[in-house]
């Protein structure tokens, strides 16, 4: 068999319904096999687009999303979606078509080093040096990218090897002795976590992405639920705990809520779930928690007390984890009520410091008011994705998400040009919910090619955008931090939006009516097809509230 219809088998066998990429000289044999192979392959029109699909793909579904790009412009195209999916934990497996091995460190034509460009943002990487290894190395691949911490992994396979013959074996067991991720968190550990948790004062649980990627959805509201704990998460973790909820304190970090950070500014004890402590959400690290001791539960050992030390350390998969710190939590039988002064602080921050914005006397639309208004128009009930800056924190803010894998962004890259690409491969991977984006005017046209994907697949995705005219996150800091000196972040040349929809076989409206936004966005929402809805908003509001650069979190403003 050619080793590239081996590859159409390894898929198959893996159960991937669908890929995504872009054919070139280097991956010609591979696309040969897709005429018969009964894979669905996604065209998008651009590599970038292609890993981001596959991202999204990943994140709504929780299974591993494939991209396929040719060698040297094909490869350096997947390489932000790579970094992506490293930065935010998303499994993905990379085909890269690579040069001939005759011509390998020859500069040959659309030879690149892939191998070496991607090193350090991949999980792992192969290059194929024997075509009899490729189906092992396919199943290794996925294997690596959803185990453990799961992550990107990249296999570049030279074009005449993938030519070749192959007498070719199914592969029935991935054995990898020197990746061995650690699932049991150590039971000792585990003790010491639920004896900590019932001496608790002022405890908060801070849930991260990997608690989505672990599944421990359903556990982390047990343990919440257990000893009546708060919880706030990050913006990778929206939607692991119900919001609004009375025990939620909203989102963490730079623009999450007041709550939220003086809780963890004055708590005793923090349980960080699959949470990894950046900079967004510690500010000025020295001054994080101070009062805090650190329970940090993570499957990557390499988390463990990177930026903040731990004071227990539990290294393991956060569903198994969490199930057994309940049971031992229970066990010790603590008193609910030793909670009640800090829920009474809690509930003191909340009635003082909402979420708030003054909204507009005349027509305008608030950017806030935006999201609200598509909170009511889709009743919560969508996959939302966002691109990168201030729609997406209002949308983080504004709203509400009830059940993981409904929250699709870049979360540790902040990549513009996300959203329109992973709202593809969220609809793609979800069909029976709608899939929504709301991005920004300067983010739509970093990927907006996409939207021809989208037509040709017959993929309902609706975009919204919030359209401020400028490059909004970019403008608010030059304001706040640069004396308002506003240095190219005016997108002074727009685009008609609903003719370049048109243009491109979807159906484009503005939407300029406040008092009947809702219902405009209902009716656009229910318009077949892809979508773009045009939505101008006031062009300079600020996201707050915020925690500077560099700041404690004592030190919000807004
Ligand atoms: C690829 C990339 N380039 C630059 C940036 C820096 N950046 C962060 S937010 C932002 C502005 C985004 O503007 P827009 O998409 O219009 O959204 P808004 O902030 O106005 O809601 C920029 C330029 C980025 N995050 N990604």
């Amino acid at each position: 068999m050619r080793a590239v219809d081996a590859i159409m088998e390894c898929l198959k066998a893996e159960g991937v319904d669908v890929v995504f990429g872009y054919p070139g000289g280097a991956n010609l044999p591979t696309y040969d096999a897709f005429v018969d192979a009964g894979i669905r392959h996604v065209l998008v029109r651009h590599e970038a687009g292609g890993g981001h699909a596959a991202e999204g793909y990943a994140k709504a579904s929780g299974k591993v999303g494939v991209v396929f790009a040719t060698s040297g412009p094909g490869a350096t195209n997947i390489v932000t979606p790579l970094t992506d999916a490293m930065m935010d934990s998303v499994p993905l497996v990379a085909f890269t078509g690579q040069v001939r091995t005759e011509l390998l460190g020859t500069d040959g034509f659309q030879e690149a080093d892939t191998f070496g460009i991607t090193m350090p943002i991949v999980k792992h990487s192969f290059v194929i040096q024997h075509p009899a290894e490729i189906p092992r190395v396919v199943h290794e691949a996925f294997h690596i990218a959803r185990t453990g911490r799961p992550g990107p992994v990249l296999i570049d396979i030279p074009q005449d090897l993938s030519r070749a013959e192959i007498d070719y074996q199914p592969v029935e067991d991935v054995h990898l002795p020197g990746y061995q991720p650690t699932l049991d968190g150590n039971s000792k550990q585990i003790r010491l976590a639920a004896k900590a948790l019932a001496n608790a004062r002022r405890p908060v649980l801070y849930a991260g992405g990997g608690a989505i990627s672990a599944g421990a959805a359903e556990e982390l509201v047990e343990l919440a639920r257990s000893g009546n704990f708060p919880v706030t998460c990050t913006l990778m973790g929206l939607g692991v705990f119900p919001a609004p909820d009375q025990q939620w304190l909203g989102m963490l970090g730079m623009h999450g809520t007041r709550t939220a950070n003086y809780a963890m500014d004055e708590a005793d004890l923090i349980v960080a779930i699959g949470a990894r402590f950046d900079d967004r959400i510690t500010g000025k690290l020295s001054e994080f928690a101070p009062r805090a001791k650190f329970i940090h539960i993570d499957i990557d050992p390499a988390e463990i007390s990177k930026n903040v030390p731990a004071h227990i350390p539990i290294v393991g998969d956060a569903k198994r984890i969490l199930a057994r710190l309940v049971g031992e939590y229970r066990a010790l039988e603590p008193d609910a009520a030793r909670l009640a002064g800090w829920w009474e602080r809690i509930d003191h921050w909340r009635a003082q410091h909402p979420l708030k914005y003054e909204d507009s006397a005349d027509s305008e639309i608030k950017p806030q008011y935006l999201v609200e208004s598509l909170y009511q128009a889709t009743g919560g009930d969508c996959i939302l994705s966002s691109d990168v800056g201030q729609h997406q924190m209002w949308a983080a803010q504004y709203f509400h998400f009830n059940q993981p894998r409904r929250w699709i962004n870049s979360g540790g890259l902040g990549t513009m040009g996300f959203g329109l690409p992973a709202a593809i491969g969220a609809a793609i991977a979800v069909p029976d919910v709608p899939s929504v984006l709301l991005t920004g005017d300067g983010s739509f046209q970093m990927n907006i090619q996409e939207l021809a994907t989208a037509r040709q697949f017959d993929v309902p995705v609706k975009c919204v955008i919030m359209n401020n005219g400028y490059l909004g996150m970019v403008r608010q800091w030059q304001e706040l931090f640069w004396d308002r000196r506003y240095s190219n972040v005016d997108m002074g040349s727009f685009p008609d939006w609903v003719k370049l929809a048109e243009a491109y076989g979807a159906t484009g409206v503005q939407l300029t009516e406040k008092g009947t936004l809702v219902e405009d966005l209902k009716a656009a929402l229910a318009t077949p097809g892809p979508v773009v809805v045009d939505v101008k908003v006031t062009r300079e509001a600020n996201v707050y509230p915020m925690i500077a650069p560099g700041a404690a979190a004592r030190e919000m403003v807004g």
